[in-house]
């Protein structure tokens, strides 16, 4: 069974995604997120500038040397563009798989370990009253697990938290709002270490101590400061600590190990087992922050997995909604199949998303599964797709005071 067709299909319903469609010669089409944040044209030429040559004329079922070819072929290897390319190969290929098998791929994948994948929302407010309105709003929706962020005094902006009148509502990222430049936000780490804890505070008194929390300090912080906010956030029991340094330096975490006994996670944008290879052997992270569609598929993110099973690691895998539901399918085999599942990150996409790609995921009780249909269980409406153009939209960037231009 022959690849004979490679579309690269790039879809604004709100937010740009980019899905690779391959058809094979009995007629099976697979799909495959390619969706990189802000770069979304960049994975899309390489995909059809350099990728879709090497496809057409092989054998759909080898699923593995067609992650090597891509990998190792090109002498250039790693980095997000490069991992989301062959991460939307492998991921096509596994629904391809899947619909000629007439299974779901998490059944290829070695079966099912658990009822579902347990799933985290996002809660944020730069009042209590509107992040407690949030949260509410999240449990009376079956969530169990809720990431809190919070608004800091004195900053006008702050990345991850919507608009107080949105409380109640579906949060999306920027940038949803389109921009040809990124948005600049103001940054006051000081400020922000102040004013978290007493938010985890308010929330734990409010909601009790069941309510799984969590919270991303989106790589911000330098490993002392990252040290400091895991310990004052101790007495609030987290889930997790996510993403508090920028980590390319993975000796970093130890300083922030020592001093604090909250778990942490950390990866959403590393790409390959090789970004892990300290932290994990060093243990010294409790979740994998990786998503399938920025680390080379389910193949990669199946082999990191089962290499950090060996030192009591789990699975986080990020799942915002500039993760395309192909992507977030992908997730969802891989996390029902692995036994070191840990969480799984769920926004949900918006209702234009939801009528491009059709959707067989069911969402009960706090578990997410991504239903029985063969292969991934997602369909492209490829006329729907064609009625949003890709549309320029960036991340934003954030400045401290003085001007100068700070982590993320
Ligand atoms: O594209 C970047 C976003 O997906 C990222 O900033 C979201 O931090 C994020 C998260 O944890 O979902
Ligand atoms: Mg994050």
């Amino acid at each position: 069974m022959r690849i004979e067709k490679v579309d690269v299909i790039v879809t604004s319903p709100g937010r740009n995604f980019v899905t690779l469609k391959l058809t094979t010669g009995d007629g099976v089409v697979g799909l495959g997120d390619a969706t990189l944040n802000g770069r979304e044209l960049a994975v899309a030429s390489y995909l059809r500038d350099h990728v879709a040559a090497l496809l057409v004329g092989r054998q759909a079922h080898n699923i593995e040397d067609t992650w090597q070819y891509p990998y190792r072929g090109p002498y250039w290897r790693r980095g997000p563009v490069t991992m989301a390319a062959i991460a939307a190969v492998d991921m096509a290929l596994w629904d391809i798989k899947g619909k000629v098998a007439g299974l779901p791929v998490y059944q290829l994948l070695g079966g099912r370990s658990r009822r579902g994948a347990l799933a985290y929302g996002h809660a944020s407010g730069t009042t209590v009253e509107a992040l407690f309105t949030a949260i509410r709003n999240l449990r009376d929706d079956g969530f169990k697990a809720i990431r809190i962020q919070a608004g800091v005094p004195g900053l006008a902006r702050v990345y991850g938290v919507g608009s107080d009148q949105l409380a109640g509502q579906r949060y999306d990222y920027a940038p949803a709002a389109r921009t040809t430049v990124p948005v600049e936000e103001d940054w006051d780490t000081a400020a922000y270490l102040r004013h978290i804890p007493g938010v985890f505070e308010a929330v734990r008194a409010q909601f009790g101590a069941d309510l799984l929390l969590l919270h991303d300090a989106h790589h911000r912080l330098t490993p002392n400061q990252g040290a400091q906010l895991g310990r004052a956030l101790e007495p609030f029991d987290l889930f997790w600590l996510e993403d508090c340094t920028p980590a390319e330096n993975q000796e970093a975490l130890r300083l922030v190990r020592q001093h604090t006994t909250t778990p942490l996670a950390i990866g959403e944008v590393f790409n390959t087992v090789w970004d892990y290879q300290q932290i994990i052997r060093e243990q010294l992270i409790d979740y994998v922050r990786s998503s399938v569609t920025h680390t080379g598929g389910i193949t990669h993110v199946k082999k990191l997995l089962e290499y950090a099973a060996q030192y009591q690691i789990k699975s986080g895998m990020h799942g915002p909604t500039d993760v395309s539901p192909v992507g977030m399918a992908a997730a969802m085999h891989l996390g029902m199949s692995i036994h070191n599942f840990g969480i799984q990150e769920y926004m949900k996409h918006g209702a234009k998303t939801d009528l491009v790609f059709e959707q067989s995921f069911t969402w009960t009780d706090g578990l997410l599964h991504p239903g029985a249909k063969p292969g991934l269980g997602v369909e492209l409406n490829v006329d729907e797709a064609g009625k949003y153009p890709y549309e320029q939209a960036y991340l934003p960037y954030n400045r401290l005071a003085d001007g100068t231009v700070h982590d993320w």
